[in-house]
């Protein structure tokens, strides 16, 4: 009985890891990362998305990052101070600057959101999870370790097309809640768990960071969505497994 045991602990141990698959993923390793500010060159009285501009950091890269098999990503801007937005020339995109991180959590680039004057949104590309029934959602995000006020907030979530419009939140932080975040300053791993992906007929993460200081940044890396299998599954590829063991003992 204590064989039988050990061998279903190592059966469920091994199905549980045999079947969490990585669907999406990207490290913005895959984009050409521009040193420099980022500038953009639209109206920061109207809500608008963000262009790619020569030679500035990447903000975008929903094609080339789908033809190396990452998950895409563009950026748009919403006007909620009426002030200058993006267009003072600022830290935003794709890059490989470490002054403020040491390093990055995975690879040598990330993604660097800062000094928005308004609300910057990075949204990733609709991810299709009809084949998997539940998926993990893991992003990894510094927060610079800085002060912040009332009128800034922090939002990781997962929006569908459905009700609510957020199926996952991975962190929402506002005001003094980013400020006194014991983790700022460091790489955090932040998670959220979809169980029933049925519920939604969409997904897409995304990230919205108020701001008004070029101090106030995020750094985001190491996105990762991966399937992971169902309880009910696992329990029977083992209790199988177990049954198929103890028929060849008999
Ligand atoms: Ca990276
Ligand atoms: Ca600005
Ligand atoms: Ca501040
Ligand atoms: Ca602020």
């Amino acid at each position: 009985m204590k064989k039988l045991l050990l061998t279903m602990t190592l059966l469920i141990a091994s199905s549980t890891m045999a079947n969490a698959q990585m669907l999406f993923k990207t490290s913005f390793e895959n984009e050409q990362a521009f040193p420099g500010k980022y500038t953009d060159t639209g109206d920061a009285a109207k809500n608008h998305q963000l262009a790619n501009n020569p030679d500035e950091p990447i903000v975008n890269s929903t094609s080339n990052s789908e033809s190396n098999g990452d998950l895409g990503f563009s950026a748009s801007y919403v006007n909620t101070r009426n002030s200058m937005g993006l267009t003072n020339g600022v830290y935003f995109g794709v890059i490989k600057t470490k002054s403020t991180v040491g390093e990055f959590s995975d690879g040598e680039q990330g993604y660097i959101l800062s000094d928005c004057d308004g609300k910057a949104q990075l949204i990733f590309n609709n991810m299709d999870l009809s084949n998997s029934v539940a998926v993990k959602i893991s992003v990894d995000i510094f927060i610079k370790d800085t002060s912040y006020e009332g009128n800034d907030s922090l939002l990781v979530a997962v929006k569908s097309s459905k009700s609510p419009i957020n199926a996952a939140v991975l962190l929402g932080l506002s005001g003094d809640e980013i400020e006194n975040n014991p983790k700022n300053g460091t790489w955090q791993t932040i998670t959220a768990t979809i169980t029933d992906t049925s519920k939604l007929n969409s997904a897409q993460l995304y990230i919205e960071f108020d701001s008004n200081s070029a101090d106030e940044r995020i750094y985001i890396d190491n996105v990762r969505v991966e399937s992971i299998p169902e309880p009910a599954t696992v329990s029977t590829i083992a209790v199988g497994s177990a049954l198929c063991w103890l028929r060849q003992q008999q």
